[in-house]
C-alpha cells in the first residue's frame, strides 16, 4: 500500500511506537473524496468511512468521531470543532470548505501556467482571514531566465515587505526544496494554486517513494489538467503534514464584508493613522490612513489595486 500517505516512511512521527490501539474512535481526514472519506486513527491505521446523513461536508484535516462497521470500514458521527476552515465560493456563490485546521497556506505559482498575482493576494487573504501563514512559493525556477527571475525577485520584496516568505524552488531541478522543506515542520500546511503549477511535483521530492499521479501541461492552452482529484493529507517525514489540493483555473474568496477584507491585507494594519472613519471602506473617503500610504508608498499600489477590484467583485456579488 504505498499509495497510501499514512503508510509514507517515517509518517507516524507523532505516536510512540507500539502505541496502545485508542478505542475512542476518534479521526482524522486524510483523503476527502467527497462523498468518502479515507481517515486515520490515532494508532495510524485507514479506515474508509462514509458520513452519517445530514453531516456537513467534512475536509482534509478534520477530527472526527466515528463507528466502525466493519474491517476498516465506518460511519462519521461528528465533526470535531475546527481550529480553522479555509474556504472558497462556488460556481454558484456557495461557501465551500477547502481544509480545515491549517497553519499555513502554500501559495504555489510557476512561469507555466503563467504567474497571476492577483490570485496569489486572493490566497493571502484567504489565509489571513482563516488564521494562518501565507507562504509564496514560484516553482519551476528553471524556466526563468535572469530578467523572469529579476522581475519575480522584485514581487518577493513586495510580500516580504509585508512580512511574508517568498521563495523558488524547482522541482524537475531538486533546488529550493530543503528551505522550503524547513517551513514545513510541525505545522499542517496545504498547497493552493493553478493546476499544473507543480504542486504534486514537489510533494513527490519531499516523499519521492509515494506514488503520487503528476500529470503534463496541456499543449493547447498551457494550462493543467486537473491532475489531483481528492485533496490528500501526507505525513513529512521530518513531522509536519502537507495537504495537496487539486489545481484551480480561478478562485473566489469564501463570503467576506467589506471591513473583514481590509483585515485580510497585513499591512492595512499597524499603520501610524487610522482612518477618520470606522467603516471607511479605503477609496476616496477623507482621512483614509490606507490610501495616504499607498500615496506614501509604504503600501504597494499593485497591493492595494488588488484590495480595491476584490472589493469590487464583492460589491457586484450584493
Ligand atoms: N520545468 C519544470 N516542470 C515542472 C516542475 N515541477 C513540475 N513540473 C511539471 O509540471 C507539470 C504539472 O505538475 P503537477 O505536479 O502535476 O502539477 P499540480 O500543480 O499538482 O497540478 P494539479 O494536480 O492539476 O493541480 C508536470 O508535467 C511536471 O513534470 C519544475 O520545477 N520545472
Ligand atoms: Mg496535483
Ligand atoms: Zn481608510
Amino acid at each position: 500500500m504505498s499509495t497510501d500517505p499514512a503508510h509514507c516512511p517515517d509518517s507516524k512521527t507523532d505516536n510512540p511506537p507500539n502505541a496502545i490501539p485508542d478505542d475512542s474512535h476518534t479521526g482524522l481526514v486524510i483523503i476527502n473524496y467527497g462523498k468518502q472519506q479515507l481517515l486515520e486513527d490515532p494508532a495510524g491505521n485507514l479506515h474508509r468511512c462514509v458520513a452519517r446523513r445530514g453531516l456537513e461536508q467534512m475536509v482534509c484535516g478534520d477530527q472526527v468521531e466515528w463507528l466502525p462497521t466493519g474491517q476498516g470500514e465506518g460511519v462519521i458521527e461528528t465533526i470535531l470543532p475546527r481550529r480553522n476552515v479555509l474556504q472558497r465560493l462556488d460556481g454558484n456563490s456557495k461557501e465551500r470548505p477547502l481544509a480545515a485546521n491549517i497553519d499555513q497556506v502554500i501559495i504555489e505559482a510557476a512561469p507555466e501556467p503563467a504567474l497571476d498575482t492577483f490570485l496569489v493576494d486572493k490566497y493571502t487573504v484567504a489565509a489571513e482571514l482563516a488564521g494562518a501563514i501565507p507562504l509564496i512559493v514560484v516553482n519551476k525556477s528553471d524556466l526563468l531566465n535572469t530578467e523572469q527571475r529579476s522581475r519575480i525577485e522584485l514581487l518577493f520584496g513586495e510580500y516580504n515587505d509585508i512580512g511574508y516568505t517568498a521563495l523558488f524552488t524547482s522541482a524537475l531541478e531538486n533546488t529550493g526544496i530543503e528551505e522550503f522543506a524547513g517551513h514545513l515542520t510541525n505545522r499542517t500546511s496545504i498547497l493552493v494554486g493553478q493546476s499544473g503549477v507543480g504542486k504534486s511535483s514537489l510533494i513527490k521530492r519531499l516523499l519521492p517513494e509515494l506514488d503520487i499521479t503528476i500529470g503534463k501541461l496541456s499543449a493547447a492552452s498551457g494550462l493543467g489538467k486537473h491532475t489531483t482529484t481528492a485533496t490528500t493529507l501526507y505525513h513529512l517525514p521530518h513531522g509536519g503534514k502537507l495537504i495537496d489540493s487539486p489545481g484551480v483555473r480561478d478562485f473566489k474568496l469564501g463570503k467576506t464584508g467589506p471591513l473583514e477584507l481590509g483585515n485580510g491585507f497585513r499591512e492595512f494594519h499597524g499603520l501610524p493613522g487610522e482612518c477618520k472613519f470606522n467603516d471607511c471602506r479605503h477609496l476616496s473617503e477623507p482621512g483614509c490612513a490606507i490610501t495616504a500610504a499607498v500615496e506614501r508608498g509604504t503600501i504597494s499600489t499593485r497591493r492595494y489595486d488588488s484590495y480595491r477590484q476584490l472589493l469590487s467583485i464583492m460589491n457586484g456579488m450584493g
